[in-house]
C-alpha cells in the first residue's frame, strides 16, 4: 500500500499551461474539462478575461502533457435566448463525459441570481450546441456517469447550500440528460477530518473499475486565510453509486509548488477531469490556485486501494 502523498507524481514540466501561453489576452487558465478524441487529448480550458468573467477556450496535444492552444474561445456566455441571463457574468469549469460519438459538457452558468448548471454537447470541441439548463439556482459542480445505470443516466452534483449537513455532494437520475430527479444525498464533509471537514464537491467525472466508480472530489477546510482546496477519493458501488464503498481518510494532492499556493485565489488545487489510460494508469488535470493548469499521473489501482483501506463512508446516515 502507497503512502497517500505518494500515489500521484506531479509532472515535472508543470504548469503545462498559464496565461502566458494563450494566444488572446486572459488573465488566469485553469479547471478545464478534459477528453480524449482518438488518441488526441482534449482540454477545455477555463479561461478568465480581463473583465472577471470566464470563457472556455481549447487545447490539444499527442501526449497530454504538451498543448496547442486553439486561436479563439470556442464558447462564451449566451447573448440570447433562455441561456442568456443566467451565463451573464460568465461560464466557468466544464466537466465533459464522453458517451459514444457525443461529448457532454456540463458547466456552471453564472449571473448574480448565483450558479446553475447547463449542459451543452460537441463532437469536435470547435462547435458546441447548448442543450438545457439542467438545475436551478444555486448548484455548482455536476459530473456525468459515462454509461447508464438501471436505464437512466447519472451523475454526481453540489448545491452551494450549507443546510443539510454542509455543502455535499448529491446524486441525480435522467431519462434523457435534460430532466433530472430523485436527488438524493451521498457524501457530506467528513468533520473528523479536518482537510475536508468544510466543504466536499464532485471533481472529475466517474471512472470505472473492477472494484467500482472511482470518484475524485475536491474538499475544503477553512483557515484563517481563506478554504484551502485539496483532492480526496472515494469508491462508489457499481450498481448503486449511491453507497460509498471506501472514502479515504488521507487527501491525494493539497496545494504544495508555489503555482498552487500563489494566484488569483491562493491554495487550490481542484480537478474537472482525468484520462483513465488502458495501461491502468491515470492522468488527472488540475488548476492550480485558480491560475494555471496542472497534471499528475498515478495508479487507478493505488487510488482504488487508498479509499478501500478506509471503508465505507458514514457521513450520510
Ligand atoms: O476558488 C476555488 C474554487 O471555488 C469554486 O469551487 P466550489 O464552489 O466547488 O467550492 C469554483 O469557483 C472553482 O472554480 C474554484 O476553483
Amino acid at each position: 500500500m502507497k503512502d497517500a502523498g505518494a500515489i500521484l507524481t506531479r509532472y515535472e514540466g508543470n504548469p503545462i499551461l498559464t496565461a502566458r501561453d494563450m494566444p488572446y489576452p486572459c488573465e488566469t487558465v485553469y479547471n478545464s474539462g478534459v477528453a480524449k478524441i482518438g488518441d488526441k487529448y482534449v482540454l477545455l480550458l477555463r479561461v478568465g478575461r480581463h473583465d472577471g468573467r470566464s470563457v472556455f477556450g481549447l487545447a490539444t496535444s499527442d501526449d497530454g502533457f504538451h498543448f496547442d492552444v486553439h486561436p479563439e474561445p470556442v464558447f462564451r456566455q449566451a447573448t440570447e435566448g433562455m441561456f442568456k441571463g443566467p451565463e451573464d457574468k460568465g461560464v466557468e469549469d466544464a466537466r465533459v463525459t464522453q458517451i459514444g460519438d457525443t461529448y457532454y459538457i456540463f458547466y456552471s452558468c453564472y449571473s448574480s441570481r448565483g450558479f446553475q448548471i447547463g449542459l451543452a454537447k460537441t463532437k469536435d470541441f470547435l462547435s458546441i450546441e447548448r442543450v438545457a439548463l439542467t438545475t436551478a439556482a444555486d448548484y455548482r459542480n455536476s459530473v456525468l456517469f459515462p454509461e447508464k445505470i438501471d436505464g437512466m443516466y447519472v451523475r454526481f452534483e453540489r448545491p452551494n447550500f450549507t443546510s443539510c449537513g454542509g455543502p455535499g455532494i448529491w446524486i441525480s437520475y435522467s431519462p434523457d440528460l435534460v430532466h433530472w430527479g430523485n436527488q438524493q444525498l451521498v457524501m457530506l464533509p467528513d468533520k473528523h477530518d479536518i482537510w475536508q471537514d468544510h466543504k466536499v464537491g464532485p471533481g472529475a467525472p466517474p471512472i470505472r473499475t473492477p472494484r467500482g466508480w472511482l470518484s475524485i472530489y475536491h474538499a475544503t477546510t477553512v483557515t484563517m486565510a481563506g478554504q484551502i482546496y485539496r483532492l480526496g477519493v472515494a469508491v462508489h458501488d457499481l450498481a448503486d453509486p449511491r453507497k460509498i464503498i471506501g472514502r479515504s481518510h488521507r487527501f491525494i494532492l493539497a496545494p504544495e509548488a508555489l503555482h498552487e499556493r500563489v494566484g488569483y485565489v491562493g491554495n487550490v488545487v481542484f480537478t474537472n477531469g482525468a484520462i483513465a489510460e488502458p495501461d491502468g494508469t491515470i492522468k488527472l488535470y488540475y488548476g492550480g490556485a485558480d491560475t494555471c493548469m496542472n497534471v499528475a499521473t498515478g495508479r487507478i489501482d493505488d487510488l482504488v486501494d487508498l479509499a478501500l483501506e478506509d471503508g465505507p463512508d458514514t457521513t450520510v446516515k
